[in-house]
């Protein structure tokens, strides 16, 4: 049957130059982190972003407007691998975009006069707590919806690299996992219930599951009590192909401030106890500090530390 099909209706050039015009997706790409990285070099690669990392497309009206939200704290290298990859990719998935990193910080002194949900301007600190990861990214949901009406959030570790630019950054009928075929985890889902590294919610699927768990101190079970929310309300995970879900991870020592948490294995047996009360509703955080670089958003929240 093939062999009847005339070579031109594949290999034409008009339909060539249309997909040029259209700098379409490339598919598999090369992700290593060996070559020197610098922001300015990043910056040269991006003229086309504007302040605070934002893009919109400028030949269509995408369906959703996303809020790219990492939490963060010491990782600067990383983040320009992070900006370097990333930036490009979803200019050429023509996604409607900011990004927004959240980075665990400190107030050295509090700004009694005005209020009591800011730091003083003049005294700032990186924050040495335990890490939380899921309260900064409930952090990161509040704080974008300040800037612009996201109705798409999705929310990524700053060490993770997406090796195909098929795997499209936007939002889902159900809410989405990413990151399914790691390196670390050779290239697939280490337990069917795993829904970290990357993920997106609507805003809608994002309200529906009261947000993320504010009450997980330190390294673990957050992503897996965000799967629970997520079943328990009645929604499944939608996933990308095996093939195209692939993740590189950049290489790093274990952080410090962010242990193990020993109480994880409890708290995830709980989530439904927990999810009503725990989440977006009961955030509570003080900004430290709010930054618009030229390609990212800096946020600093002190978010406090374990009861
Ligand atoms: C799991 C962690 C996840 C982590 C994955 C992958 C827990 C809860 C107790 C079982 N969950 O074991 O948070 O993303 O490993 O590293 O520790």
């Amino acid at each position: 049957i093939y062999g009847f099909l005339p070579f031109y209706a594949v290999s034409s050039s008009s339909i060539y130059t249309h997909f040029k015009a259209m700098r379409v997706n490339m598919g598999r790409l090369l992700i290593e982190f060996s070559s020197q990285m610098t922001m300015e070099r990043v910056q040269k690669e991006n003229p086309n972003v504007t302040e605070g990392g934002r893009y919109t497309p400028p030949d269509c009206r995408p369906r959703w407007k996303v809020a790219i939200i990492i939490p963060f704290r010491h990782r600067e290298n990383h983040l320009k691998y992070w900006l370097h990859y990333l930036h490009p990719i979803l200019r050429r998935q023509k996604i409607d975009y900011g990004i927004y990193i959240i980075n665990q910080g400190q107030c050295t002194l509090m700004n009694v006069y005005l209020d009591s949900n800011r730091c003083s301007a003049a005294v700032k600190k990186l924050g040495e707590d335990t890490f939380n990861r899921a309260k900064l990214l409930n952090v990161g949901y509040t704080e974008a919806l300040k800037d612009a009406e996201y109705d798409c959030f999705i929310f990524s570790d700053v060490d993770l690299i997406p090796m195909d630019d098929r795997n499209l950054y936007h939002c889902y009928d159900q809410p989405r996992h990413f990151a399914i075929a790691m390196d670390k985890f050779g290239f697939r889902l280490p337990y069917a219930g795993y829904f970290g590294g990357v993920s997106g919610l609507s805003k809608k699927q994002f309200l529906k599951i009261n947000g993320f768990p504010n009450e997980y101190w330190g390294w673990g079970g957050e992503d897996d009590d965000i799967y629970n929310r997520i079943t328990l309300n009645g929604m499944k995970v939608s996933r990308p192909d095996v093939r195209i879900g692939r993740y590189r991870m950049i290489k790093h020592e274990r952080d410090k401030h962010n242990e193990p948490n020993p109480q994880r294995f409890n708290k995830i047996q709980n989530t439904k106890n927990t999810m009503k009360k725990d989440g977006i509703s009961s955030l509570t955080y003080r900004l430290v500090q709010v930054k618009r670089y030229p390609l990212y958003t800096n946020i600093s929240v002190e978010i406090g530390k374990p009861p």
